[in-house]
């Protein structure tokens, strides 16, 4: 029943940042990607460090030792009162949340939906944390990646387009065909497996299973492939549908920024304190969806705990029958789920790893349930968000 799309999901959802339209020649000759400020060219983003190479420094780095960052208030001195430079970024977590991207669809002779998706690998200096600048590699030069949002039953098509200066893929979890399974050594026959820079391959696919998925590049070494930013969610809708919802994504990251092969910052789609310093606003007594990924590298579990109200968890979304109501769940990596929950009453509500470690190094944040002027400040928010990196006041 995949002909049952809706209007607006037929319309070719050209969203701001999206890279439509770039030609392997255009990227190959330099030119900007759409999404990339106009004025820097292709090689001014390629970063020159490989994997084998020195690696670039964080600036500026955390203080004291190569490995000190997890230790006391070190991170104090990461940057005081100084805001993470979204603009440069090119992306906005507040606007990542709520971003699906469903890219461009049209209709097959056969009645069935084809739903494609251009993605551009690229290799880009992001802001993690105030002043901390990391040498990320991206899909579509936004960490995480898009969210690619499909309906149970379509044919997928993905253009892959490598302009990174590293080979890479893009490995799916779903169900298909090893040759496109973006797994390098498998697949190479029929032009997939690993994509070297400059060349592009289209990814093929079902949409299939409903629920919530993620996808990631498959290059060895595997984790500095990861971490360093080429991941993103893959959300399939079942055929139904789901019940009406403000619905928002959520991919559990981190940034080894001194690449001693541990973190330095955690976050909720990558800029760490970011949900503190602007709370999510959503509304009372109104249903909420939260997508939640976990994709972080280097440590074997990550959490997702909320303040105040309980949520019903479904594991990889693949059922539409929840299988706990609680205020915590735990994911390792690239395990996933739907969390649905409303919130009854008006406050500030704070979520955050129950890891504490990660909470206090950057994956916090709070909802923001109400009219903000009737609240005023948070003042928890304020002293949580001085603790590391000296904020101040989101108010
Ligand atoms: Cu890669």
């Amino acid at each position: 029943m995949p002909e049952d799309v809706t209007e607006k999901e037929l319309e070719p959802a050209t969203k701001a940042g999206a890279t439509s339209g770039i030609s392997r020649r255009r990227l190959l000759g330099g030119a900007a990607a759409v999404g990339v400020p106009a004025a820097i060219g292709l090689n001014q983003l390629v970063s020159g460090s490989g994997i084998g190479a020195a690696p670039a420094a964080a600036e500026p780095t955390v203080s004291g030792s190569a490995h000190d960052g997890h230790d006391g208030f070190v991170h104090a001195t990461f940057a005081k009162d100084r805001a993470v430079d979204h603009k440069r970024n090119g992306f906005h977590p507040t606007e990542l949340l709520r971003d699906f991207d469903y890219g461009k669809t049209r209709r097959l002779a056969s009645g069935r939906v084809l739903r494609e998706w251009e993605i551009v690998a690229q290799d880009r200096e992001i802001e993690v944390a105030p002043g901390v600048r990391y040498e990320a590699w991206t899909y579509n030069g936004r960490v995480p990646g898009p969210t690619l949002r499909a309906r149970e039953g379509e044919l997928l098509r993905i253009h892959f387009i490598n302009g990174s200066e590293h080979p890479h893929t893009m490995h799916f979890h779903g169900i298909h065909t090893a040759q496109m399974d973006g797994m390098p050594g498998i697949g190479e026959a029929a032009g997939g497996g690993q994509i070297e820079p400059g060349e592009s391959f289209t990814y093929e696919f079902d949409a299939t299973p409903f629920g919530v998925h993620l996808y990631h590049c498959h290059v060895a070494p595997l984790a500095a492939h990861i971490s360093r930013g080429l991941y993103g969610a893959f959300i399939i809708d079942p055929k139904q549908g789901r019940p009406e919802a403000d619905e928002m994504v959520m991919v559990m990251n981190g940034f080894d920024t001194n690449f001693d092969l541990s973190n330095e910052v955690y976050a909720v789609n990558t800029v760490g304190f970011h949900y503190v310093d602007e709370p999510i606003q959503v509304q009372r007594a109104a249903p909420v969806r939260i997508y939640l990924v976990n994709v972080l590298e280097y440590d074997p579990i990550n959490s997702f705990h909320i303040h105040g109200n309980f949520f019903h968890y479904f594991p990889t979304g693949t059922s539409l029958q929840p299988t706990e109501f609680t205020d915590t769940v735990i994911q390792g990596q690239a395990q996933r789920g739907i969390l649905e929950l409303e919130f009854p009453y008006d406050g500030d509500y704070m979520f955050h790893a129950h890891v504490s470690e990660f909470a206090e190094l950057g994956w916090s944040g709070f909802f923001r349930v109400g009219d903000p002027g009737d609240l005023g400040a948070a003042a928890a928010a304020s002293m949580y968000c001085d603790l590391p990196w000296g904020k101040g006041s989101p108010a």
